[in-house]
């Protein structure tokens, strides 16, 4: 996929993260409840270690609510993992975190010493709406802030917590391929990088598979159409989107696919499901194990594989 995070700030993150890490008695993992599997950052499972980790859905008003149950149960499945769901502007929820928090330290003596919590996540998942709910004060700002946030600072927050903010800047995962797609989808990733239309296509397609009948009612469809493409020019019969000559203005109905998503219009979706992330997981294997045989085979067949394969 042709999105590139610099190389630069992945390293510097990297080793931010992993010298701070070792320090924390906690992690929380802020993720998109749409997306819980492509919102992952990729880092966390291998610098974790033992440190109990709460993984936090957020933005819970805009997801499918029976799918957001299953990711809970799913992602809890791995050791000292525990995940919440949550939306923004409920404070008394967003404090459950950290009673959940004590809850998952035991042996910490908060009287004797602050728990050290560090918060993390990729970017637009809403950890500064989350700072700031916990510290009941703007401390972060949110929206459009720059890549690199500045060193970190701990924020003092009841109970004898000391809450880190991420050091640096978290990529996304961004394989397999599908991944990219629901992060673009979301607005995780900026559209520029991945096209516009394409983005919106991969939206159409899913939406036709898993969420039928609101496609049919948001855009009042006597009959839904086969496949994206058909969607998308539907839509744009609907709503009289036309390009010059009369042709279907696409880039008009993606624009309008993507905002209805992203703004709840559409209705409360899932992105993903664990069945669905399993499955991908198992083709990605498959393929690469075909091509690491296919690439095998060529190599004994014509012998003339590079770097001298054959002195082996
Ligand atoms: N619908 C919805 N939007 C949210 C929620 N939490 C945050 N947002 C929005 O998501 C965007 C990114 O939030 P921000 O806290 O800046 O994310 P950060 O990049 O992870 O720090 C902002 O426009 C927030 O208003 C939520 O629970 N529900
Ligand atoms: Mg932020």
């Amino acid at each position: 996929m042709a999105i590139n995070w610099f190389p630069g700030h992945m390293h510097k993150a990297r080793k931010e993260i992993k010298k701070v890490m070792p320090q924390m008695d906690l992690i929380i993992e802020v993720l998109d409840a749409r997306i819980p599997f492509s919102s992952e950052n990729p880092l966390v499972p291998s610098l974790r270690g033992d440190t109990p980790l709460i993984k936090v859905l957020n933005k819970r008003d805009l997801a499918d609510p029976e799918i957001t149950e299953r990711w809970q149960q799913w992602l809890e499945k791995e050791r000292g993992v525990r995940a919440i769901t949550l939306t923004h502007n409920q404070r008394g929820e967003a404090l459950d975190i950290l009673k959940l928090a004590e809850e998952m330290t035991p042996d910490h003596d908060r009287q004797k010493s602050a728990l050290r919590v560090m918060i993390l996540g990729i970017p637009n998942v809403g950890k500064s709406t989350i700072i700031n709910t916990l510290a009941g004060r703007p401390v972060a700002k949110t929206g459009n802030e720059p890549a690199v946030t500045r060193a970190q600072q701990a924020i003092k927050l009841p109970g004898n917590v000391l809450l880190y903010d991420t050091p640096g800047f978290l990529w996304p995962k961004l394989s397999p391929e599908a991944c990219g797609y629901r992060l673009a989808i979301t607005g995780a990733i900026r559209s520029a990088v991945l096209d516009f239309e394409d983005v919106a296509l991969f939206e159409a397609d899913y939406l036709l598979e898993a969420y039928p009948e609101l496609v049919r009612m948001r855009y009042g469809l006597a009959e839904l159409p086969e496949d994206g493409i058909g969607l998308m020019d539907a839509i744009a019969e609907k709503r009289r989107f036309f390009a010059r000559g009369g042709i279907p203005d696409l880039h008009k109905v993606a624009e309008v696919l993507l905002n209805e998503f992203r703004s709840g219009t559409l209705g409360r979706i899932s992105l993903e499901t664990p069945e669905m992330v399993e499955r991908e997981a198992r083709i990605a294997a498959e393929e690469q194990a075909h091509k690491a045989a296919e690439q095998e085979a060529r190599g004994k067949g014509t012998g003339k594989k590079k770097g001298g394969g054959n002195k082996r």
